[in-house]
């Protein structure tokens, strides 16, 4: 045991997939750092802790001594197999395991460190922690990694769900939304039955209830949402981008920025669809005769698997003319801030969405699920800062149309003075010391720890 039981104890639930419990994580290490003497413990499948803390369990000797990992159950019966990629699947089965696989790790861990919890931070998505802070009269804080958008619409899906019209139609009524279509909302919001979406309409429901509400975006991103968030909630804590607090170090065993030192400037697509997303081989096929067309060199992050290789046209075309370099992993962040590249044609993951934000590039979007249309939307009827492909899906036309948009048309200079000053604000935010996030961050910390 840690000694003092009235020392401050915060237990940290991470949702174990996508690119969810590594940004948690991330912040809890800061918090952790800004409050040496309170203890942390992060619970998350053995999975995903396996992932995050690559060095073993953190504690003593590790980065941040105060910060322990816990394994919790993945829901999982003894002798299940996997049925291969099927995301749905393994987070419905995980589902079905809280809040008991959580609880019950919780009260052992309290035991053996010898204190209570003091606090409860979790991903955003968990409802069930409301009722847990409640009982335990601690502060519950959840962490919310997509668009502050996308959180909006989670709390106001009963209004949208009222709204009658076409799918072209604009959520006039909801502010925050007024530029919005019905096409581009989270299709979980009309689905009242599956359990994900049971999930984020449950916890659009009880984030009222939440001491702050954390969001991995800046001030004066997007001020009408902000505004209605903050009137929606007790405390609304933007305090990103969370990938510069502290950036990641370069790692770059492909010789991106090498090759990218070799390109005009702001001449570059960059190209890639986040950790989970691979377009169809037809739309990749359109995709690499657009770019072909626009004569634009190219960086692709393409993930292949043993049954998808990297089609060989693209592999051709990129060899042809040295015009394109395909790697299977790309230092996304700082190929976004090199001088070279001038386009991110990208699913809208919203941390790419960010990123490009803050290398002040502009975005072609061909989103593909979950928040992911949203941002598109926002991106560029919002923001206006890229083009959205028209029609939901890469053909060669309309492909060819968005990049010359972008990268050519009259609309171009806009989109980049715009998406320019988005990068001055992300960079002001999270780097001066009256920065809107640095404030936020340091509210955080006193929420958390105080
Ligand atoms: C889910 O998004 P994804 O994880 O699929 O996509 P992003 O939010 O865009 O995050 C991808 C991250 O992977 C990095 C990139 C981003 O930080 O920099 N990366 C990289 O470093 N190198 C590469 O070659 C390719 C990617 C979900 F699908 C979205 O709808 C949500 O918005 C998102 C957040 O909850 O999670």
């Amino acid at each position: 045991s840690e000694g003092s039981p009235a020392g401050k104890h915060v237990a940290v639930f991470a949702f174990p997939f996508a690119t969810h419990a590594a940004p948690l994580l991330s912040l809890v290490q800061r918090i952790a750092a800004a409050s040496p003497a309170t203890a942390f413990s992060f619970f998350s499948t053995e999975k995903s802790n396996l992932a995050c803390f690559p060095g073993g369990r953190g504690g003593e000797g590790s980065e941040c001594p105060n910060v322990m990992a816990y394994d919790v159950w993945d829901g999982a019966p003894e002798g299940y197999v996997p049925s291969g990629t099927n995301l749905v699947e393994a987070v419905e089965i995980f589902l079905r395991a809280v809040p008991g696989n959580f609880e019950s790790v919780l009260e052992a861990v309290e035991r053996e460190r010898g204190r209570k919890i003091t606090c409860l931070l979790t991903d955003g998505f968990y409802w069930f922690a409301a009722d847990m802070a409640r009982e335990r009269s601690v502060p519950w804080v959840p962490v919310w990694t997509a668009s502050p958008c996308a959180l909006l619409a989670h709390m106001e899906t009963d209004s949208i769900r009222q709204i009658r019209g076409t799918s072209d139609m604009t959520l006039d009524a909801i502010p925050g939304l007024s530029t919005m279509r019905m096409m581009d909302m989270i299709k979980e919001i009309f689905d009242t039955t599956a359990p994900l979406p049971t999930m984020v309409y449950r916890m659009g429901q009880v984030l009222p209830q939440a001491a702050a509400v954390v969001s991995n975006s800046f001030g004066n991103m997007d001020p009408i949402v902000e505004r209605e968030l903050r009137s929606k909630l007790r405390r609304f804590l933007d305090v990103g981008p969370f990938v510069l607090s502290p950036p990641p170090p370069l790692s770059d065993e492909h010789g991106c920025i090498p090759w990218l030192d070799q390109q005009e400037t702001a001449s570059v697509v960059y190209v890639s669809f986040g950790s989970m997303i691979r377009p169809p081989p037809h739309e990749v096929t359109a995709l690499v005769n657009a770019l072909d067309k626009a004569a634009s060199p190219f960086l692709w992050s393409y993930r292949s698997d043993a049954e998808a290789e990297v089609p060989q046209a693209l592999l051709e075309k990129a060899a042809a003319g040295k015009r394109g370099k395909v790697v299977p992993w790309a230092p996304q962040l700082h190929v976004l801030r090199h001088r070279a590249v001038g386009a991110f044609v990208t699913h809208c993951g919203w941390n790419s969405v960010l990123e490009s934000m803050i290398g002040g590039v502009p975005m072609v979007g061909r989103p593909f699920f979950g928040d992911q249309c949203m941002n598109a939307r926002a991106v560029e009827a919002g923001w206006r800062i890229g083009a959205a492909v028209e029609g939901g899906a890469f053909t060669e036309e309309a492909t060819a149309a968005a990049l010359e948009r972008v990268l050519a048309g009259e609309e171009k200079e806009g989109m980049r003075e715009r998406a320019g000053a988005l990068k001055e604000k992300a960079l002001k935010a999270v780097e001066e010391p009256q920065g809107s996030s640095t404030k936020n961050f340091e509210a955080l910390v006193e929420i958390v720890t105080g």
